[in-house]
């Protein structure tokens, strides 16, 4: 049927409809992210961060500061943001992150060619309490001709209205991974595990995903889905909504809980990757560890001998460990990458010297977006 497949080409695409993102009409820019992230998995993966340029430990808003710059004298290669309260129209996220702060964030990253991940932790719909406060029925609540509906497809207006703003220099728009439902195969979230059924969490995807694609005009989205830990193919394509509907492949994992052991950590991990590489060579899909850490980084030389280790024998587009919030709140402790003076930071600059693991400087050779 090859035949067929030429005549449906895209205009933009002369090469093989393969490299060719979710969205027919995606962007250059975009169409020339994802090629790249494809090509560059040769090289190495990049490495990520979760709002690395608002605060790290110790410190907020320090222009130009960043905890990976501190340690590395280079900034990381790709950048995560959070929406999570974007749709009550607050003016700070979840985390505190103003979002004007984060626009700017995410403006000065694209322009030194770094990559931007976006996720949302969105508040449950239909009760009103936050995202890891479940409801039955929430999600059928917001499907096409649900109670809920209509206030969810506002919500998605508010998100379309913050994507349409990030512009680069020449008025382009700047090509965002967008990480919905992110962990769906857990139950802590209203839409994951079985706090719905996986044809309604995949009517979910369809519906959100054209929305923002035919109704809000976004060509400049690319689509994460990411499970959290997972332990078969079958278990991680559970609630796949499909392949033209998804860009990136991933899963989330923390070194922790039952898994505080390296040489367990490091075996799991591996096993889990291994699956990953199998579901994304034949989805043909960007695979990516779209969150990773181990919390307050215990081990001195955890970056070479136990994560980079066991991510020598995969391939991967990128991975992105989780935020620096330092003292919370509530009095707990969050970090996931070194901060100055941290156990791990020496090891960190090892692993950051691995010709596998890329950040800004890296990446910035590579014009990712030419
Ligand atoms: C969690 C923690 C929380 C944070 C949430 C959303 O893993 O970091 O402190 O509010 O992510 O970013």
């Amino acid at each position: 049927m090859l035949f067929l497949s030429s005549a449906m080409a895209q205009p933009h695409s002369t090469a093989a409809g393969k490299d060719l993102p979710s969205d027919p009409q995606a962007t250059r820019e975009t169409v020339n992210l994802y090629r790249h992230l494809k090509e560059l998995m040769n090289k190495g993966f990049l490495f990520g961060h979760q709002d690395d340029l608002a605060y790290g430990v110790g410190w907020k808003y320090v222009p130009g500061r960043s905890d990976i710059h501190d340690v590395t004298g280079d900034y990381p290669a790709l950048y995560g943001w959070e929406l999570g309260r974007i749709e009550l129209d607050h003016a700070v996220n979840l985390d505190s992150v103003p979002f004007d702060k984060m626009k700017q964030f995410i403006t000065e990253a694209y322009q030194r060619g770094g990559v931007i991940t976006i996720s949302w932790h969105l508040n449950n719909p239909l009760t009103g309490g936050s995202a890891w406060q479940p409801a039955a029925g929430t999600v059928a609540s917001i499907l096409p001709g649900g109670e809920k509906h209509a206030l969810y497809q506002s919500w998605l207006d508010k998100v379309a209205t913050f994507l349409q703003d990030l512009k680069g220099p020449k008025g382009e728009a700047i090509p965002i991974i967008l990480r919905l439902f992110h962990e769906l195969n857990g139950n802590w979230f209203w839409w994951g595990g079985k706090n719905c059924t996986p044809d309604e969490l995949k009517q979910l995807w369809h519906f959100t995903v054209g929305y923002l694609r035919d109704q809000k005009h976004l060509h400049n989205l690319l689509y994460a889905y990411n499970t959290d830990r997972f332990t078969s193919e079958s278990a991680w394509l559970q609630r796949y909504p499909g392949n033209r509907w998804v860009d990136i492949a991933g899963f989330d994992v923390y070194q922790a809980y039952n898994l505080s052991k390296n040489e367990d950590f490091s075996r799991e991990f591996d096993k889990t990757l291994g699956l990953l590489d199998k579901i994304a060579a034949d989805s043909n899909k960007i695979p990516a560890l779209t969150e990773f850490g181990y919390n307050g980084l215990p081990d001195s030389t955890w970056w070479t001998q136990v994560f980079g280790k066991t991510l020598q024998g995969h391939q991967i587009a990128y991975a992105m460990a989780w935020r620096n919030a330092g003292r919370k709140q509530d009095d707990s402790f969050e970090f996931y990458v070194p901060y100055k003076g941290q156990g791990s930071a020496e090891d960190f600059i090892h692993f950051y010297q691995d010709d596998r693991t890329l950040f800004q400087r890296d990446v910035t050779k590579e014009h990712l977006y030419h």
